[in-house]
């Protein structure tokens, strides 16, 4: 089970080491730098990788995944952006429900889409409950969902959506500061969060160096996302 692995990590991590877990795109902007993508993550302790994107550019989303498949021993974990990203690779997905938005589709809609699906490949499922953070700048992932994200400054907001998250059952909550934007979260908002809920909080977004790694996760964060520093990486 990759639940329970992620989370014997996280409670094993007594001395807060930054548990990383890399995220692959696996769109066509990553075509050509996905074999150096991977050799960055085999060499970096990550300990998982996610896959999922707001938007594929073109139809090769599922030929990606076999190739990553091939290529990594680590545990693949689907982040899908919709029910079209389900895929038999993955060792488990996010089941996220979106709920910082008031979008029915992505509150449940796309949850129940997608359910035979899963059901068929007999896919382990980890519920999230998954927050947009939005600190000024509109995001694709808000864009795509069709949701305004909650504002970052306002720390009571997003700790009651924590709160709801956890007492709805999910198994973790994401705090998502969207794809490539100019700031992660608020180290204050972070700490506000993990002092009041005891579910583990996924963070991701905006993350740009292995300092904002360690700063995030002496702030709190049990599992660090990173995607754009690995392709900006890479890409150098
Ligand atoms: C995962 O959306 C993030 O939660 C990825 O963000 O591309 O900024 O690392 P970055």
């Amino acid at each position: 089970m990759i639940y329970k692995k992620l989370l014997d990590k996280i409670k094993s991590n007594i001395d807060n080491y930054p548990l990383k877990i890399a995220l692959i795109d696996p769109d066509k902007k990553n075509d050509s730098n996905l074999s150096n993508q991977i050799e960055y993550i085999k060499n970096n302790n990550f300990i998982a990788v996610f896959c999922g994107g707001s938007i594929m550019m073109d139809s090769k989303y599922h030929q990606r995944l076999d190739y990553i498949r091939r290529n990594i021993k680590l545990p693949l974990i689907g982040f899908p952006g919709s029910v079209s990203q389900i895929n038999k690779n993955f060792d488990a997905i996010l089941y996220m429900s979106l709920i910082s938005g008031r979008n029915a589709q992505y509150l449940i809609g796309e949850q129940v889409l997608s359910a035979p699906t899963i059901h068929d490949l007999d896919l382990e499922t980890i519920s999230i409950g998954y927050i947009i953070l939005n600190n000024g700048k509109k995001t694709s992932v808000e864009i795509i969902s069709g949701t305004d994200g909650l504002p970052m400054s306002n720390h009571d907001i997003v700790l009651a959506h924590a709160l709801a998250s956890q007492y709805m059952g999910h198994k973790m909550i994401y705090l998502e500061c969207g794809s490539d934007s100019d700031k992660s979260i608020d180290i204050n908002l972070l700490k506000k969060v993990k002092n009041n809920i005891s579910i583990p909080v996924i963070v991701g977004g905006g993350i740009k160096s292995e300092e904002d790694i360690e700063l995030i996760s002496k702030a709190g964060a049990d599992l660090i996302v990173v995607s754009s520093m690995i392709e900006n990486y890479v890409n150098l």
